[in-house]
């Protein structure tokens, strides 16, 4: 049961990252209350989602499940925080993360993982799903069903007997397709749907990959995936229904698919000269290592990403 789902509407608190004061440029901060504690974390990036984020939440709020719900929005111009502030008045376990920017999916993913990670005690799981109705938050619990019995990595998939993508233009499935050919080549699984968002990690997981993801946008999708199977960890999909959002806009632009062919092609570079890459790396340690604590446990998110975790 939700144990931290009460209406409180007040005392929010804005925690502040990297010692630096919401008001200053910084990265961004976190609104709402520091002794979120549960089993359960949910990632909800969003960029211009008013039209679907109240719904969204509060039916996963009916699910009554121990869930933090962290949303990473990106200075959304629509007033989606707003809403999320207002929802934070009723439900207390909704975290707020206010990226200053429009940092892109990809960062803001990865942000959301390091904020779950850094927590004193981190969920046991966690969910990241797109918050324009596309997945159906009913499919949560068949997510964490098959978690707890040991997968690190449960893929809701459209591709699966079962699964079904609706209301999705003729293009829209034909760059699916070649996104998800594209990825099986440097994947080397036997994973029908590698670009869907719609997952559970389980944080040992995310323990052992979140050093080696880099991506700004859409290709955050594969590259956890592939780091998943790099470390030998155990990958499952559930068949789920994709429907295709009704409100709000995409923000699948070209420069998301530019970048997400640049990874696959960097991916496959990569595994190519994997040797090579090693002892070169080896040579320029300095440059590779986090200068964040080494303890993935301990990390604080701190002013400027790229210069901290890259
Ligand atoms: N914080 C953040 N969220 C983003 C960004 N880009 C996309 N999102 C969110 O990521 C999720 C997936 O984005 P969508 O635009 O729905 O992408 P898509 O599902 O491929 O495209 P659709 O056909 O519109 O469904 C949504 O919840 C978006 O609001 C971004 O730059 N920052
Ligand atoms: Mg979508």
């Amino acid at each position: 049961m939700n144990t931290q789902a009460s209406s409180c509407s007040s005392n929010l608190e804005i925690m502040e990252i990297g010692g630096l004061s919401p008001k200053t440029n910084c990265y961004g901060y976190i609104e709402g209350y520091k002794s979120v504690n549960s089993e359960i974390g949910l990632i909800l990036p969003t960029y211009c989602e008013a039209a679907n984020i109240r719904k969204l939440i509060e039916e996963i709020e009916n699910l009554n499940l121990n869930i933090t719900i962290l949303v990473i929005d990106d200075s959304s111009p629509d007033g989606t925080a707003n809403i999320v502030r207002n929802l934070q008045k009723k439900y207390g376990n909704i975290l707020l993360f206010t990226r200053l920017g429009k940092y892109g999916l990809g960062t803001a993913i990865t942000d959301g993982f390091k904020t779950f990670l850094s927590f004193k005690k981190p969920p046991r799981n966690i969910i990241t799903m797109d918050a324009d109705y596309s997945h159906n938050p009913k499919d949560i619990p068949r997510l964490l069903n098959l978690a707890e019995k040991g997968y690190d990595l449960v893929i809701g998939s459209r591709y699966l007997p079962g699964g079904k993508t609706e209301n999705w233009s003729p293009v829209r499935i034909m760059l699916s397709k070649i996104a998800n050919s594209l990825s099986s080549v440097i994947i080397r699984a036997r994973i029908k749907d590698c670009t869907s968002g719609f997952r559970c990690y389980s944080t040992r997981l995310l323990k052992k990959i979140i050093r080696e993801l880099h991506s700004q946008t859409y290709e955050i999708q594969i590259e956890t995936v592939r780091q998943a199977v790099k470390k030998g960890s155990l990958v499952r999909e559930i068949p789920i229904t994709f429907a295709n959002r009704k409100l709000g806009k995409s923000k699948l632009t070209l420069n998301e698919i530019k970048q997400f062919i640049s990874y696959i092609l960097k991916a496959q570079f990569e595994d190519f000269f994997s040797v090579s890459k090693r002892v070169y790396f080896n040579k320029h340690k300095p440059y590779l290592s986090y200068t964040i604590s080494q303890d993935v446990s301990n990390f604080t998110i701190r002013s400027k990403r790229d210069e901290i975790n890259t």
